[in-house]
């Protein structure tokens, strides 16, 4: 029967179950990655495996999210890092290398492997022809330790492209428009596969960032076919040696069709508070702008400074606006210092930025009250920028360039210098900046500084749980609500203080309230609505909400990396059977939940909430595995048992 890519790929990397859409199934993971943010406590988790060496092809640990700074935790956990790299026998990339998903990328993704990495757009890899997912830091030690990747298998929704791109117009675009026909929420246990006649003109760095916010929608991955273009990349980077071609089986059926003209495609923005908030950049032209951020994994890399270099060259940046440029990857500003391409930023008047997440965390680089902040970034939830009132519109860095030039939004359509930037014929790469794992690691000492504590663990979950709805939240509450990043980064290995910080934008007093109630033996329920734990794959949004109490999540609907990372930690994810059910239930409400055990086989539970004396059918959606680990109050204490 005629395949699709994605199913192509699977199926030889198949290790358990069949592959049949909606169904649990096993794969094998040839890489892994890692960063700092979500390193320390998925390395921590992969030492208390016993485990004297990783057991994969490939595992790589970056440091590219906490490079601020301020005070000695960072440094302590790069510290960590580094050094248990090289007892596990895993590749360290320092930090100055880059951005995990860039490097990556450039150094080595190749077509028909499989990535698992604990950062949620690590999909980034699907525009070389590799299926990589985004999962928590266990998930990412347990596929070091050798063991199979468990997933639905996915619903494969084809993407067809046709025609080419106009003037102005880019690949954040196409993105664009996918996430305005899709949504941020809904896709889950589904994957993107592009294809059709359009796909060739696109460059893999192109392909990156299609693939790159994939991840908004929620799918499981994206993935572009590997050809000629393909070739191209990895001969730049001395890796053709590793090319394969890949693509669709001809007549090979989709789920689902999607068709995007590029011809017809014009330039679109992310408008503040949502990816999925999608409109184009001619309705919002004129729109006076504060501030100009190019840069994070989706739109970093060389090609993408090029074209912002040319749009720049000759001009100087607005007197309102303040434009940061972060290069994707030492390579990059290695490229773009050696071709002159580095002196036209900077005679334009842009803030050269570290090669790493920065502003795009919310590590620095807050725009100003009420500012507003164009960023080439793919994430603009409330508050992630450090600035609660700020206002941040996701645009390509076409729009981001000539906006920063003008002082206010300008659409780039037909209003750009070049036809097309082409890829390089070599990019300057070097591996220095990695550290390669000693053969014999006997002797080394893994350094552990006051900040990295152990990962907490739960106890095994009652019959009976009886407590109270402790914070009610409504739809799209994203991991950055639950566990703030930017200025509470650097206390992700120590969870007793990041745990503090849980919910802090939304209900200062949850977590005091949490432990107070964990201390009286009651506990707590999460009451959300529609796509819960969207965003980051953190396992923190799972492992601080269960060290408070946090015993289960009644939602209209979780996203698949939460809902993983909850089991993973003996939170119990509900889901209301009637969506309505959801305003019946009040902050405060006291709330129980029996006959947990028994539920636990057929997935159907009863919600008594006390205080209105009704009661409400959950349904919980879980692997057989993932009840195992549910009941043993989480995966950490099957492991070590
Ligand atoms: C993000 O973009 O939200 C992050 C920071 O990269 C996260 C990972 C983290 O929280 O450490 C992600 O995307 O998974
Ligand atoms: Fe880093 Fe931003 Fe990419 Fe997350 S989305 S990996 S914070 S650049």
């Amino acid at each position: 029967m005629a395949q699709t890519l994605c199913y192509k790929i699977l199926s030889a990397h198949l290790v358990e179950g069949n592959l049949i859409k909606g169904e649990p199934i096993g794969i094998r993971i040839d890489q892994t990655l890692t960063q700092d943010a979500t390193g320390t406590m998925c390395y921590l988790e992969f030492e208390s495996m016993n485990i004297d060496r990783v057991r994969n092809e490939l595992a790589v640990s970056y440091v590219d999210h906490n490079t601020v700074q301020v005070g000695f935790e960072n440094f302590d956990d790069h510290e960590y890092l580094r050094t248990v790299a090289a007892k596990k026998g895993i590749v360290y990339s320092r930090a100055g290398n880059g951005i995990c998903h860039q490097v990556q990328l450039e150094r080595f993704a190749l077509p028909m492997k499989t990535l698992l990495g604990s950062d949620s757009h690590t999909p980034t890899q699907g525009g070389i022809g590799e299926i990589a997912i985004g999962a928590g830091g266990l998930d990412v030690a347990l596929a070091m330790a050798g063991f199979p990747f468990r997933l639905i298998c996915p619903k494969v929704i084809g993407i067809r492209l046709v025609g080419k791109l106009a003037r102005g117009v880019a690949a954040k675009d196409i993105i664009l428009k996918v996430l305005e026909r899709f949504g941020v929420k809904g896709n889950v246990n589904s994957v993107f596969e592009y294809f059709g006649p359009g796909v060739s003109s696109l460059t893999v760095p192109e392909r990156a960032t299609i693939c790159n916010m994939g991840a908004e929608c929620g799918v499981t991955f994206s993935i572009f076919p590997s050809d000629s273009q393909t070739y191209d990349f990895l001969k730049a980077h001395d890796r053709q040696q590793g090319f394969i071609e890949l693509h669709a089986d001809e007549g090979a059926v989709y789920d689902e069709v999607f068709e995007i003209n590029l011809d017809d495609l014009r330039p679109l923005v992310a408008l503040p508070h949502s990816p999925g908030n999608i409109a184009a950049v001619s309705s919002i032209s004129g729109l006076p702008v504060n501030q100009v951020l190019i840069g994070s994994c989706t739109n970093s890399s060389y090609m993408d400074l090029k074209k912002v270099a040319s749009i720049l060259e000759g001009h100087t940046v607005a007197p309102t606006v303040s434009l940061g440029i972060a290069p994707g990857s030492r390579e990059v500003l290695e490229m773009i210092s050696r071709d002159g391409t580095l002196s036209i930023l900077v005679k334009s008047g842009a803030r050269i930025l570290e090669s790493a997440c920065g502003f795009c965390i919310g590590n620095h680089q807050s725009p100003g009250t009420d500012g507003v902040s164009l960023r080439t970034s793919n994430r603009n939830f409330e508050g992630r920028s450090g600035t609660k009132s700020g206002k941040l519109y996701l645009v390509s860095p076409e729009t981001a360039a000539l906006s920063a030039i003008y002082g206010v939004v300008t659409d780039p359509y037909e209003n750009v210098p070049y036809d097309k930037i082409e890829l390089p014929e070599k990019y300057v790469h070097d591996d220095d900046m990695f550290i390669f794992p000693p053969e014999d690691s006997k002797s080394v000492e893994v350094l552990r500084g006051p900040n990295i504590g152990e990962p907490p663990k739960n106890c095994a979950l009652q019959d009976v749980l009886s407590g109270d709805a402790t914070i009610k939240v409504g739809d799209k509450i994203t991991t950055d609500h639950i566990m703030p990043a930017g200025a509470r980064l650097k206390f992700r290995s120590n969870i007793p203080v990041y745990s503090t910080f849980v919910f802090e934008g939304v209900d200062p007093s949850f977590a005091s309230r949490a432990l107070e109630n964990k201390k009286s033996g009651s506990a707590c329920f999460v009451i959300a609505g529609y796509s819960y734990g969207q965003g980051s794959s953190r396992e923190h949004a799972a492992i601080c909400p269960m060290y408070l109490g946090v015993k289960a999540v009644v939602a209209k609907s979780i996203e698949r990396i939460h809902q993983a990372n909850l089991c993973n930690f003996g939170i119990l994810p509900l889901i209301f059977d009637n969506p309505d059910d959801y305003d019946k239930i009040d902050a405060g409400d006291a709330l129980e939940l029996d006959n947990i055990y028994s539920s636990m086989k057929d997935g159907i539970f009863m919600l008594f909430d006390k205080t209105k004396g009704i009661k409400i059918p959950l349904s919980l959606f879980a692997t057989e595995e993932q009840k195992k680990m549910l009941l043993a109050g989480g995966r950490l204490n099957m492991i070590e048992g």
